[in-house]
């Protein structure tokens, strides 16, 4: 096994997803959990600036301290939909936790219709992902988005938080994102990725590209 990792997470699922990505790039992949209420979450706007405290504040429970060799990755997520001005945006778990799925579908019930298209256009949203890195001493940023749209109806079986009703926008040969009713090679036909399996959830999502652009930057990649 290559380098550890240590990803300080409540949330398994986002923890499966950076091993899906990590694994064979040659990294292990290791879930940090500290009590709760530890980590003290900064009421802020910006989500990098929210995950920019957290490692600040994770650094001393990484196992072995600050001289580890092991490095210590957070990573921050959220979902914007256009509609409500960007809402739940940095608030997306406490929303989560409150509305949930259903809530944020019936806040959009005002926007449907039967044109595809349209409906795609109306209920737009992205998520969007930082993955922050501390590497002895060492930070590095990667940003990831991924663009789509509110679905009408929600799917589980795959994934977690509002991947039952977010749909992504197709993507072309090269893993860019279309835009609203533009059909790609790459595409969920429709369904959320609560419908789908995490290798396909891959291809498009905002934690894929925050991890491809952060380990990018590394020396060492
Ligand atoms: P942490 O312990 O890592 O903070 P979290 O579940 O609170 O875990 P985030 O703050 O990154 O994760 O996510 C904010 C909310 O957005 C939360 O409700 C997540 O379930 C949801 N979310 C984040 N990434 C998602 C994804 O890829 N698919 C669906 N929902 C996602």
């Amino acid at each position: 096994m290559g380098r550890k990792i240590w990803f300080l997470t409540g949330n398994l699922g986002k923890v499966e997803e950076a091993r899906e990505h990590l694994t064979p790039l040659g990294y292990d992949v290791n879930q940090l959990m500290v009590p709760k209420d530890t980590i003290i979450e900064p009421q802020s706007d910006s989500i990098t600036e929210v995950a920019m405290a957290k490692i600040e504040q994770a650094k001393s429970h990484l196992p072995g301290g600050n001289d580890s060799e092991d490095m210590l990755m957070i990573e921050d997520a959220g979902l914007f939909i256009d509609a409500l001005s960007g809402f739940p945006g940095v608030y997306s778990s406490y929303v989560h936790e409150t509305i949930g799925c259903d809530g944020i579908i019936k806040l959009l019930s005002h926007l449907i219709t039967e044109d595809s298209i349209r409906l795609a256009n109306l209920r737009s949203a992205q998520f969007r992902a930082v993955a922050v890195l501390w590497d002895n001493g060492k930070v590095y940023i990667g940003n990831g988005h991924c663009p789509g749209y509110i679905s009408t109806k929600i799917v589980e079986g795959n994934g977690f938080g509002y991947d039952p009703i977010f749909v992504p926008y197709d993507l072309d040969s090269d893993g860019v994102s279309l835009l609203a009713g533009e059909y790609g090679e790459v595409s969920t036909h429709g369904s959320p990725f609560g419908g789908v399996e995490v290798n396909i959830k891959k291809k498009f999502s905002h934690r894929s590209r925050a991890l491809n652009d952060l380990f990018n930057q590394l020396p060492s990649a």
